[in-house]
């Protein structure tokens, strides 16, 4: 999967690109993260992204020129991060991280993983001129109910969130398809116990030393059961 981060702070995404999955993922070429700089696209001297806005107000707005711009010259593949392979590769699906977006669950990032090449535009400040929805229309994604100063680490959760589901990413034996919140699974995982056996007095639950694997899938599926009632009954009435 292709991915391209617009942003006017890409330094940002560098220690995150660098962490170990991403990283083996990219060295296997699983993955190819492309980070571009939307400053970069501004057209006056003074290399200008944001103004106030009309009308007045707090804050600043994502000017529309600036950041159309990048967005199809990253889309049509007429950006210097390109060779001649990647000009072939296709506009990818749009997404704009806002909160007024739709709400980031993992049936969005399932959503998400089919694509072949994601273009993930991150805003800051205020917000985006309303022009830059109107010409682009993008896929619109929140990551939740709350204010981030920008994009940026609301893209990097869905960056995380969907390379997990790239094939081939995870090893085989951390399998994607029986996490919490997969498709057919909307539980939350069982506690979890490894060494010591005996820790300040609390004993690891003995089902789990008996070695009867049947008992033992029975018990965390009760405990699944369980948690998600006392947590989130909500996951269980929906
Ligand atoms: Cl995608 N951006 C910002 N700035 N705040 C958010 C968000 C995104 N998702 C939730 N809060």
């Amino acid at each position: 999967m292709r991915i391209d981060v617009l942003t006017l702070f890409p330094e940002m995404f560098a220690g995150y690109v660098g962490q170990s999955l991403l990283k083996l993922a990219i060295q296997r070429g699983l993955v190819d993260v492309r980070l571009h700089n939307i400053r970069d696209w501004s057209s006056d001297k003074h290399q200008s992204v944001d103004d106030r806005p009309f009308g007045g107000g707090p804050g600043m707005v994502m000017m529309a020129p600036t950041v159309v711009e990048c967005v199809e010259a990253v889309q049509t593949g007429n950006d210097e991060t390109y060779d001649e392979e990647h000009r072939r590769v296709e506009p990818g699906h749009l997404v704009m991280l806002t909160p007024q977006g739709r709400r980031l669950d993992q049936r969005v990032v399932e959503e998400l993983s089919t694509q072949r090449r994601l273009v993930l535009l991150c805003g800051r400040y205020e917000g985006f001129d309303e022009r830059i929805r109107m010409v682009l229309a993008p896929d619109e994604i929140s990551v939740g109910d709350y204010v981030l100063n920008g994009g940026e680490v609301a893209a990097m959760t869905v960056i995380d969130a969907v390379i997990r589901l790239v094939p081939g990413v995870l090893g085989d034996d951390e399998s994607a398809h029986c996490d919490s919140f997969s498709s057919g699974n909307r539980l939350l995982e069982h506690e979890q116990y490894t060494r010591p056996r005996e820790y300040r007095g609390l004993e690891v639950p003995e089902v789990l030393l008996s070695g009867n694997h049947e008992e033992i899938a029975r018990w965390r599926a009760e405990r699944s059961r369980q948690r998600t009632a006392e947590r989130r009954p909500d996951l269980l009435s929906d």
